[in-house]
């Protein structure tokens, strides 16, 4: 799927603003056919934006089930004689559209795109009614895994990841218009050669036959450096000016479809970061040199919008990032809006790109979470039907960022449990499957506590090791010293395996504004000295090749006697004001003193 653009064939057209919104709590608007007129009884509701936080309403900001979506737009009408597309970034969990009467498209999974030709069902320079019915619903046959328990004040929605279940239209809608014979996939790798870059190129084309394929490489002047003919092949950059770290320098590739008239019947431009990534012993190379990732666990989540994308918040983040010396993120624990990766391979940020499978561990849950009495594989809980949900995630995830410079490895779960016969069953197909979709690119999964050196069956599949360890917080509470002896004795063991290692979560929950002379627990100091003290223990282990701090800032979760006001681990407030760690990181980081 090629995301909509505007280019010399294709126009777009933004379908964000005010919609019409309402809650179906008995689930009678499909039967009911709500899709099938206005929206009755609805309120005003901002896409994009997650729903729950934006009115004042109880009902509103903890409900699961249907919610509707209906918006009309004006069709443009010179628009006639091509084909017309909705196209989604996400809905979060799934959705059901509906053009006027028409239903149009399905999808399951919250943070990735979908789209459907509409062509038959509007017509230019009329309005059309889009409805979309998105379900927020859990269960353990989705990603991530939830489940409805019954209660005696009702039924409730249980999870087991430590993020509040925002929903809604988290990201842009586009209603576009492409060429009947269209272009509907490229593919971009980039190898180096010294110093000269190869970029393979393939292509995929609908309604195109007897339409050939040209391909015009252009540096970021402009200036034109390589052309190529036919669906696929191979353009050779001299003097290559590479993709790196703080340097995300982009050549725009333009494919375009010709027919044998020598008519271009479609352009599309795919950006192009010329890199390489690859896994040595227990080093992470990018362009052949280690790299060291500094940097966060994040999340999507503002006050008010929730997961609703926004320009000015996503660039306010990176701008933090830049201020305290990160150079690298990873999408925790769901793909992130595409702006954001944009953003990333433009700037030069390195990207651990994540699926939404977080949570797939009822052990932790039970003791963080409060959800207890569950096993995590089992025929009637995690079974072979969410594997293959969970398998669509990553097809969809590598579908749709596997051309981005900045993702440099994929993690195809958080803290999922790894220590039992049923995760290395239910694990060891999705690396294959994983591999198999993109053999250019490291694959790894996100280790838990539980599952600690010599007890995890899952990383034997992974290239590369990403460990999440909370010594001095979850267990050594308050004990920096304890914690630092433990903590080293693990990473040693962990170090023999010769693979790299990422600190993908350390962090202590601090309260802003809480001091104490002596590091206590929950204030800036003690977040200070924790920081410090895996500092050390990461600085005399060699195979250590990244860390980053969970988490970037305080983010919203469910509440519990763990939680104050969400979660407290962020260096910086919910409202990005810095605690003191964000000083002490931004002297490491920078090495400015
Ligand atoms: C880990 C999870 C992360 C949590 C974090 C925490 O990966 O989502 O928010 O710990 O407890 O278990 O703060």
């Amino acid at each position: 799927m090629l995301r909509p653009q505007d280019t010399s064939t294709r126009e777009r057209k933004p379908l964000t603003g005010l919609w019409r919104f309402a809650l179906d709590p008995a689930a009678e608007g499909r039967r009911s056919r709500w899709f099938a007129g206005p929206l009755a009884n609805a309120r005003e509701m901002a896409v994009p934006a997650s729903f729950n936080d934006i009115v004042t309403d109880p009902a509103v900001r903890d409900y699961f089930g249907d919610v509707w979506y209906q918006t009309t737009v004006r069709v443009p009408r010179g628009w006639a004689d091509q084909r017309i597309v909705l196209h989604f970034e996400s809905a979060t969990h799934r959705a059901t559209v509906w053009v006027n009467d028409a239903e149009v498209v399905s999808h399951e999974g919250g943070y990735t795109p979908f789209e459907a030709d509409v062509t038959e069902h509007v017509r230019p320079g009329e309005e059309a009614r889009v409805t979309v019915v998105v379900d927020n619903t859990l269960s353990f046959q989705t990603i991530p895994p939830g489940v409805i328990e019954d209660t005696p004040a009702g039924k409730r929605q249980r999870y087991w990841h430590d993020f509040f279940n925002y929903a809604g239209i988290h990201r842009p809608v586009w209603l576009y218009a492409r060429p009947a014979a269209h272009l509907t996939d490229i593919t971009v790798v980039t190898g180096l050669d010294g110093a000269t870059g190869t970029i393979d190129y393939t292509t995929t084309a609908a309604d195109a036959e007897g339409a050939d394929v040209r391909v015009v490489l252009r540096d970021s002047t402009g200036g034109e450096v390589a052309t190529g003919t036919g669906t696929g092949g191979r353009l050779t950059v001299d003097n290559v000016h590479r993709w790196a770290p703080g340097d995300g320098y982009l050549y725009a590739l333009e494919v375009q479809l010709v027919d044998p008239a020598g008519t271009v019947v479609d352009s599309y431009h795919q950006s192009v970061g010329v890199r390489t990534v690859a896994v040595s012993g227990n080093r992470f190379l990018i362009n052949g040199e280690p790299f060291h990732f500094t940097g966060f666990g994040m999340h999507e989540d503002h006050a008010v919008i929730g997961k609703g994308y926004n320009d000015a918040h996503m660039l306010h983040d990176f701008e933090l990032l830049e201020w305290i010396g990160a150079n690298s993120l990873r999408t925790s624990h769901y793909p992130y809006s595409e702006e954001v990766l944009d953003y990333a391979d433009r700037h030069g940020i390195v990207v651990i790109d994540e699926t939404a499978a977080v949570g797939i561990n009822m052990g932790l849950g039970g003791g963080i979470f409060g959800s207890q009495g569950y096993q995590t594989f089992s025929p009637d809980t995690v079974n072979d039907r969410t594997r293959e949900v969970h398998a669509q995630a990553i097809r969809e995830l590598v579908a749709r960022d596997k051309n981005r410079p900045s993702v440099v490895l994929w993690s195809i779960a958080n803290e999922p449990e790894s220590d039992t016969e049923g995760a290395e069953e239910y694990f060891r197909p999705l690396f294959g499957l994983t591999r198999e979709l993109d053999p250019t690119r490291p694959v790894g999964f996100v280790n838990v506590m539980l599952a600690p050196y010599g007890k995890c069956r899952v990383s034997q599949f992974a290239d590369v090791l990403m460990l999440n360890r909370y010594y001095g917080w979850y267990v050594y509470t308050g004990d920096l010293e304890g914690a630092e002896q433990a903590w080293e004795e693990e990473l040693r063991g962990w170090a023999t395996e010769n693979k790299p290692i990422i600190i993908t979560e350390y962090g202590a929950d601090t309260y802003p504004g809480l001091h104490s002379v002596t590091a206590e627990p929950w204030t800036e100091e003690y977040q200070i000295a924790y920081l410090d003290m895996n500092h050390r223990v990461f600085d005399r282990v060699d195979a250590v090749v990244g860390e980053q701090v969970w988490n970037f800032a305080d983010f919203m979760t469910t509440s519990g006697i763990m939680r104050v006001g969400g979660n407290k681990k962020g260096v910086f407030t919910r409202d990005r004001q810095p605690k003191a760690a964000a000083y002490a990181l931004r002297r490491r980081w920078r090495k400015e003193v």
